[in-house]
């Protein structure tokens, strides 16, 4: 994997690069929309190339690992080709969707332990384990295997748990180079920040992370219901420890008023379920704000989704009504159109921001349009 650097803002810290993998060229900054289970929920592949313009995908190692299993992955050829998406794909490490999710849960020196949310199976986790799940999907990004202590977590828990994460990014490592990629293209580990809301300790982690020279970096423990300052100092003290030369991946977040901030942070990918999950339940981003499309306000307005010629085909043919009816009835193609619509806007941000950085109006511009994007329509 290589990155590129062709740019970085001179008003602000906001960088365009190139990440280069096996997969294909990923245009920096990206968003990534999250296919925890080997699907983008309710968008085919080939929307997710054409219309939504994704250039990467994420998919979950919990969830791949509990359901179909490695088994059947491996013998499908791995996740590209289980399910035929050729592009980018960055596997989350387990750790998180652990405690997000199972049951039973329990953190020794070893890892892991947890019962499944599905049947409540008893399973292990631990750094090797996870990164040969993660062999298994054959990612192009593989992430370390971490833990992410709740808001608020004690001085004293958050130290500790910052440390076992550097322990546990230690055996990571030590596996990824004792072990082989399993279908020809090369996977690179991304190592995570932690280290809670503390400062020092952020920095402390910042360090050990940009010292264990990996081909990327990541931000974790954010966006999990800190205050927004917070959110923004911390990205900005560890995006000034990690090494400029590579990409940092800020894991989690988030409305598009926060990646625009986290941008000009110089933060570089982005994840999170909000566009994707927000859309199955009505609620739509817009350069003019947010929207609920169960609102009777929209069931008689016939303009587009959005009328911008940049938008998604879908996004500039249909209607406010006409999503609006579809969601009254209970359509399935209802949150198909608004995960698309929603998709496609969050790569469109992320496309122009780009572009902005580029020819050095990005500063002004975000300025400019964050009142709007945060609206409630
Ligand atoms: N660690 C991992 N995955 C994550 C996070 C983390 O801290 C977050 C925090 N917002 C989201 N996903 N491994």
């Amino acid at each position: 994997m290589q990155f590129t650097l062709h740019h970085t803002d001179t008003h602000t810290a906001a960088r365009a690069g190139t990440l280069r993998t096996d997969h294909g060229e990923i245009p920096t900054p990206i968003f990534m929309p999250v296919g925890t289970l080997g699907t983008v929920k309710g968008v085919h592949q080939h929307e997710l190339r054409q219309d939504v313009g994704a250039r990467i995908i994420l998919g979950n190692t919990y969830h791949l690992y509990l359901r179909p299993g490695t088994e059947v992955l491996e013998a499908a050829g791995g996740l590209h080709q289980f399910m035929a998406w050729d592009g980018p794909i960055l596997t989350d490490s387990g750790g998180y969707q652990v405690f997000s999710l199972a049951h039973r849960r329990k953190i020794t020196e070893e890892g892991a332990t947890f019962a499944s949310h599905i049947d409540g199976s008893k399973h292990l986790f631990s750094p090797e384990s996870s990164l040969g799940i993660q062999r298994s999907i054959g990612a192009d990004i593989v992430m370390a295997f971490d833990e992410c202590p709740p808001y608020p977590s004690e001085r004293r828990y958050a130290e500790n748990s910052m440390h076992l994460t550097h322990r546990w990014l230690e055996r990571c490592v030590a596996f990824m180079d004792a072990s082989a990629p399993l279908y020809g293209h090369s996977q690179a580990l991304f190592p995570i920040v932690q280290g809670s809301s503390y400062d020092d300790l952020r920095r402390v982690s910042a360090e050990f992370i940009a010292g264990q020279d990996q081909p990327g970096n990541a931000i974790g423990g954010l966006s999990v219901g800190e205050p927004i300052e917070d959110m923004y100092r911390i990205t900005a003290l560890c995006c000034e420890i990690l090494p400029a030369s590579k990409p940092r991946y800020l894991m989690g977040v988030g409305t598009p008023a926060n990646i625009l901030e986290c941008i000009s942070r110089g933060v570089d990918m982005f994840d999170c379920v909000l566009p994707s999950r927000n859309a199955r339940h009505g609620v739509l981003y817009t350069r003019q704000g947010i929207i609920n499309i169960k609102n009777a306000r929209w069931r008689t307005d016939y303009s587009v989704l959005d009328p911008a010629p940049a938008a998604a085909p879908t996004s500039r043919t249909h209607t406010r009504a006409y999503l609006h009816h579809l969601f009254r009835v209970n359509e399935l193609l209802g949150p198909q159109i608004a995960t698309l619509h929603n998709l496609a806007f969050y790569l469109g941000l992320v496309t122009e921001a780009r572009e902005r950085i580029l020819d050095g109006s990005f500063g002004a511009w975000k300025d400019q349009i964050l009142p709007d994007l945060e609206r409630r329509l």
